[in-house]
């Protein structure tokens, strides 16, 4: 039996789990969210009414948040790459940056673009000021952490670079990464060069004009 992903290309957390499900040649189905199939959507949100993806159905068994899904395959679809260490304190390094990395990057990099996508009079100028302080704090503390590390957290790839990823992918897009952060952006380019998440990202290519601030013509 397959798990089966639901899921969108170009949805940074579905990209997260994609990462480590090709990390390690896991096995899975897809069903698709788009409005080609709304059946798809209509069955995410009958089991999770919250309508977040991505979701992992697992025979009748939902998985939800992209870090559980992540440590729910490690447990039951183990593949070479060991993305959360038995060790239990590196372990506990790669959670707290893979907390990071959702929490301070991800979560004021949406911030920002669903506030775009607002009607105009509803907008939250203060709330996106916020969020772009955060990032600029996050920026500057992950540029440090990086300066004399190969990958976000001290062994090898891991969870923790797999929420890194498309997070940091789209922050530079929403608020960029500016020169002067050099270990992060060598960091991104890191991961863009992975052929996990590089896949992830080739994938999501034909949505790129849906950004809602502009897509750059990079990446
Ligand atoms: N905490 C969730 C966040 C998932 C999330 O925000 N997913 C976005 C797509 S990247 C989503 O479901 N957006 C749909 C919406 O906001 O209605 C996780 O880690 O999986």
């Amino acid at each position: 039996m397959r798990p089966i992903l639901y899921s969108h290309p170009f949805s940074s957390y579905c990209q997260k789990v994609l990462t480590a499900l090709y990390e390690n040649g896991t096995e899975f189905d897809t069903r698709m969210l788009g409005p080609e199939d709304p059946s798809a959507y209509e069955e995410l949100c009958s089991v999770w009414p919250v309508k977040r993806f991505p979701m992992l159905m697992d025979g009748d068994k939902p998985v939800f948040e992209a870090t559980i899904i992540i440590e729910y395959l490690q447990v039951h679809y183990p593949g070479p790459v060991r993305l959360v260490p038995d060790a239990p304190d590196a372990a506990l390094e790669v959670r707290m940056l893979d907390r990071f990395f959702d929490n301070y990057i991800s979560t004021p990099q949406q911030k920002v673009v669903f506030n775009a996508l607002r009607p105009e009079d509803r907008r939250d100028p203060y709330g996106v000021q916020e969020a772009r302080d955060m990032l600029d704090a996050a920026y500057g503390w992950l540029d440090r952490h990086m300066a004399d590390r190969e990958w976000a957290a001290g062994g090898g790839f891991s969870l923790a670079d797999c929420a890194a990823a498309p997070a940091l992918f789209y922050a530079d897009w929403t608020h960029g990464i500016g020169a002067h952060f050099g270990n992060l952006r060598a960091y991104r380019n890191r991961l863009l060069a992975r052929p996990s998440f590089a896949r992830a990202v080739d994938e999501a290519r034909p949505y790129r004009p849906f950004f809602p601030l502009g897509a750059p013509d990079r990446d």
